[in-house]
């Protein structure tokens, strides 16, 4: 039975927090655009959200307002409908949609950075252009398969193959976590040739041989669906194979791009947290005075805003090398490790200062804080990136 989606007449309250002038780094485009999605989070997003959350249930009909917004693919090239931006107008974009909800970022993520980045970077004239304009208007969903059941953070340990087979490889394998696959129109998928090379391709559904069953019982990224792959023999044909892309580099290079938007991202939901928690310190009375008067939780705001700032120049930098192509994965890394985790800590602290009402849908807090959990593992988990940033400062290799 279909689940019906029921909208709040709760308004956004929403504040912009900016303790260093950061506006004055952006562009006026830059702007509009993030003002033009934050308007559309309130309007679109937020009225729904947590009964979303609540009852386990993505908000499909979003895909094509975000493709009108311009939220899929922002900074591919507009020849095939990408957005044609810059990588700072990007991250804005992530920012304002996770401040809504993690999940509604991952939409955009993996349609944009792990399914269109790939496709434009390695993909054949055909396959951009086949697949390209759909999915940068939402009229088809797309979803990414890299992690493995028994291969999460060294993917490439895959087990996933393709054996050549004439003008098609046969597919065998399975990959598991994979945000979107039970209701994704094709799959980038990767996996080893009989050379042992890490290929990339796209799979579409219907493909015989291939499923996509669900995952039940997620505590976190609920207004999200994740499912596994599943390939047994299934004839790709070898047109849909990427041409000029082999090894861990090509899925990796695509983590980069996300990783890179979720390091803004993760901002949107600490901001989220920290304005609610600022303005029901100055409504909640106890003792006679609004809490906000107490030290401890001037404590608590005084190091969310701290953090939320050192975060935002952080990304706004990482945003100015990306530009200029200069940004390394190691920088990338250090960036969505630091921004994720200040967010997890922003959102318990948001929850603490609301008391038992703080574990209530009526306030995001508990939402975005479960929802980072996820965020704080996918793409990558806190200790694979803190041991990316070991390797880069020590040149030695705690993974190998
Ligand atoms: P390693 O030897 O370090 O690298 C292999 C080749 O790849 C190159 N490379 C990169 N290129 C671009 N971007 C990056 N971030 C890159 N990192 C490495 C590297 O230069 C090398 O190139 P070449 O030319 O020498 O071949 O590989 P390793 O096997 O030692 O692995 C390193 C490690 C552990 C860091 C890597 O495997 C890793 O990042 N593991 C984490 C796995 C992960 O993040 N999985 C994410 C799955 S997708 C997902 O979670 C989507 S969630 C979507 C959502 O809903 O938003
Ligand atoms: P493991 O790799 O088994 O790690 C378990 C623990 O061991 C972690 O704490 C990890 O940090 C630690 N660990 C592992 N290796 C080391 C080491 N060398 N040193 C120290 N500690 C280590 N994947 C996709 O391909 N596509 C998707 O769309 C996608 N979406 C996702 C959506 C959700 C909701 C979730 C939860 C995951 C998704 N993932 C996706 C998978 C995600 O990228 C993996 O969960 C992640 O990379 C970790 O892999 P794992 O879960 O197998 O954990």
């Amino acid at each position: 039975m279909e689940k019906v989606i029921h909208r709040s007449n709760k308004s956004d309250l929403f504040k912009n927090h900016d303790y260093f002038g950061i506006d004055d780094l952006l562009t006026e485009e830059h702007k509009m655009i993030r003002d033009s999605v934050r308007t559309w989070v309130s309007k679109e997003v937020l009225p729904i959200i947590e009964s979303c959350a609540e009852q386990n249930e993505c908000p499909l009909h979003l895909y094509k307002q975000m493709g009108e917004l311009g939220a899929l693919g922002p900074s591919i090239s507009a020849e095939y409908g990408g957005g044609g931006m810059d990588e700072i107008t990007y991250g804005i974009i992530m920012q304002e949609l996770e401040r809504g909800d993690s999940g509604i970022r991952s939409m955009a993520s993996v349609q944009g950075s792990l399914v269109m980045f790939p496709i434009s970077k390695y993909g054949t004239e055909k396959q951009k252009s086949d697949y390209l304009p759909k999915l940068a208007s939402g009229e088809i969903i797309g979803c990414f398969g890299l992690t493995e059941p028994d291969h999460g953070s060294n993917p490439g340990e895959m087990v996933t193959n393709i054996k050549d087979d004439g003008d098609a490889y046969i597919l065998n394998g399975a990959k598991m976590w994979i945000t979107n696959s039970p209701i994704a129109d094709i799959a980038v998928v990767w996996a080893k040739d009989e050379t042992n090379r890490i290929r990339g391709m796209v799979i579409e559904k219907g493909m015989k041989g291939f499923s996509a069953p669900k995952i039940e019982g997620k505590w976190s990224l609920r207004a999200s669906i994740t499912g596994e792959l599943v390939f047994e023999d299934v004839r790709v044909p070898k047109e849909n194979v990427f041409p000029d892309i082999s090894g861990l580099k090509g899925p990796l290079s695509c983590l980069s791009k996300a990783r890179y938007g979720i390091s803004w991202g993760a901002i949107g939901a600490a901001m989220d947290c920290y304005d609610a928690a600022l303005r029901y310190s100055q409504e909640r009375i106890q003792f006679g005075r609004p809490i906000g008067q107490f030290q401890l939780t001037q404590k608590k705001l005084a190091e969310m805003i701290t953090e939320i700032t050192k975060a935002q120049l952080l990304v706004w930098r990482l945003g100015t090398l990306a530009n200029q192509g200069k940004a390394t994965p190691a920088q990338i890394s250090m960036a969505k490790r630091n921004n994720v985790w200040i967010a997890l800590q922003i959102a318990r602290e948001a929850r603490q200062i609301h008391g038992g009402m703080g574990i209530t849908s009526e306030y995001p807090m508990m939402r975005h804080m479960m929802n980072l959990e996820t965020v704080l593992t996918y793409e990558g988990t806190h200790d694979v990136h803190l041991l990316i940033t070991g390797h880069d400062v020590t040149g030695l290799n705690a993974f190998s």
